[in-house]
């Protein structure tokens, strides 16, 4: 009788709640979105992130001249790339799964790449196909041909040109930028390095930008030092291939500006920067970033491409990763072979989320639409959210049976802004007693992509704790992964 009258009562309590939510608008309330918090990216960042990996190409008068940093007055007969093939690059990038990529049309010492009409230092004056080359054309036809995105690094330093930091250099410099983007079909990103560049004012950056916007609307903006106020992405700090721990994507502007005194910030971001501007890790694959055959055994190895991912796309950045090719105009076999092994580790780990069938119960779920098993779904458009109030939440995922596991993903829905700030993860065999996973314990950012690597662990549950946020928890991805080689 009691028991009965008990149901009673629930039923009827939940015919009249489910009663106001049908008729008052906080049943809407419930299952709606989460609000953005601070400042969210714009459409080039979150396309940029998305790429993960960018290669670099370092290529030009260095690569002849067997220098880093020429100082402008290298004969132009001297570049002659005799078997340039663009295409065995943008192969390489192929099946290193990489969909962008960077090419240096003119580095400091001013050489340019391709035939300008406001220079006579360029591949004009050279011997290669008697002055009627261009690298620029070869390059941006060959990632057409391939489906890939072609990108420039357009050196704002210059030793070559006498007029560099005056206004007329401005007009030369502006120039240029027109002539790249406007005959070479769409370019993604332009890349301002600061080296050298401190000659450059906001005022210059400030044209200059203005051309990016106007002829190539999409284009990311690699922006250091004085360009501070345009960059879509920021230097990292180092050319290690390294992001701190946390590595958040806002940023205050004046820490990019005043580089070298904001090392920390440009490496770890800040997590009330008043700027989303995340970080982008340029790293070469060899000791330099030109071509030298007495690097030849000197490339990176492929355990060490793989903790460069795990730093940089692994901790919220993209990693922009540096060939360099040879004067024949090629990229050395080992090079190629080095980056297919790292594709091949990431498709190989990250092909089976051991949680993908996982049933998972939320502390403070927001309801049918952002319920918890959209974080192991692999889909891209939906997401978990806790309810809205709850900046804390605990998910547990029951994986069925014991599974072993050395890899952590968790990916935040970048659009919504930074809002988990303070997360850990511990396993369990029986669902009772819990163990942490050291380097998953206190860490702070997520961002588009976290991933952790720590020893082989064997579990039947695993349990993300957000212990701390600037609003209510909003997940794309939980997943748990085994490598195939652990150090
Ligand atoms: O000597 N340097 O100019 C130098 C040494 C080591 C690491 C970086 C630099 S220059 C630095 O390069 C970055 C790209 O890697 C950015 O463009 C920074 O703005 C620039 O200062």
């Amino acid at each position: 009788m009691r028991v009965i009258r008990i149901t009673s009562l629930r039923t009827i309590a939940c015919i009249y709640i489910t009663g106001c939510l049908a008729a008052f608008p906080i049943a809407a309330s419930a299952q709606a979105p989460p609000k953005p918090v601070g400042p969210v990216p714009n459409a080039r960042q979150i396309e940029w992130y998305h790429r993960e990996i960018i290669a670099f190409f370092h290529f030009g008068m260095n690569t002849f001249t067997n220098d880093n940093e020429g100082d402008g007055t290298a004969n132009p007969e001297v570049f002659n790339p005799a078997a340039l093939d663009c295409n065995q690059w943008t192969s390489v990038l192929k099946r290193a799964g990489i969909t962008t990529g960077i090419l240096v049309a003119k580095h400091a010492d001013g050489f340019c790449n391709w035939p300008t009409k406001h220079s006579n230092y360029s591949v004009k004056n050279s011997s290669w196909k008697e002055g009627k080359g261009d690298v620029v054309r070869e390059f941006t036809d060959a990632c057409k041909k391939a489906g890939i995105k072609a990108a420039i690094y357009l050196g704002p330093h210059d030793r070559h040109d006498s007029r560099y930091g005056t206004d007329d250099y401005s007009d030369y410099y502006a120039s240029q930028l027109s002539e790249l983007l406007r005959n070479y079909g769409p370019i993604w990103e332009i890349w301002w390095d600061g080296a050298g560049a401190d000659k450059l004012t906001t005022s210059h950056y400030t044209r200059w930008a203005d051309t990016v916007r106007r002829h190539q609307p999409q284009c990311v903006i690699f922006g250091t030092k004085n360009s501070y106020r345009f960059a879509d992405c920021r230097w990292v700090g180092n050319e290690s291939g390294f992001s701190g721990d946390p590595c958040w994507s806002t940023i205050n502007p004046f820490s990019i500006r005043d580089e070298s005194s904001h090392i920390q910030e440009l490496n770890h971001g800040e997590i009330n920067g008043q700027a989303y501007i995340p970080a982008e890790v340029d790293v070469s694959i060899r000791p330099s970033w030109f071509y030298h055959p007495e690097e030849d055994k000197r490339v990176k190895t492929v355990t060490e491409l793989w903790d460069i991912y795990f730093n940089s796309v692994g901790r919220n950045s993209v990693l922009l990763l540096n060939y360099a090719p040879n004067k024949e105009g090629l990229i050395s076999s080992v090079d190629a072979q080095r980056t297919d092994s790292l594709r091949y580790l990431i498709n190989a780990t990250f092909q089976n989320n051991l949680a993908s069938k996982a049933s998972v119960k939320a502390m403070h779920p927001r309801g049918e639409k952002y319920k918890p098993t959209n974080l192991i779904d692999g889909t891209e458009n939906t997401y978990y959210a806790s309810a809205e109030g709850f900046s804390t939440d605990t998910l547990t995922f029951n994986l069925g049976s014991p599974q072993v596991f050395d890899v952590l993903m968790l990916q935040e829905v970048i659009e919504l802004g930074q809002r988990t700030t303070r997360w850990s993860v511990d396993y369990s065999i029986n669902g009772k007693k819990w163990t942490p996973i050291p380097e998953a314990t206190d860490k702070q950012s997520i961002g588009y992509k976290w991933l952790v690597r720590f020893k082989p662990v064997r579990a039947k549950y695993v349990r993300l704790r957000i212990t701390e946020g600037q609003a209510s928890a909003a997940l794309h991805t939980f997943g748990v992964y085994k490598q195939p080689i652990t150090k």
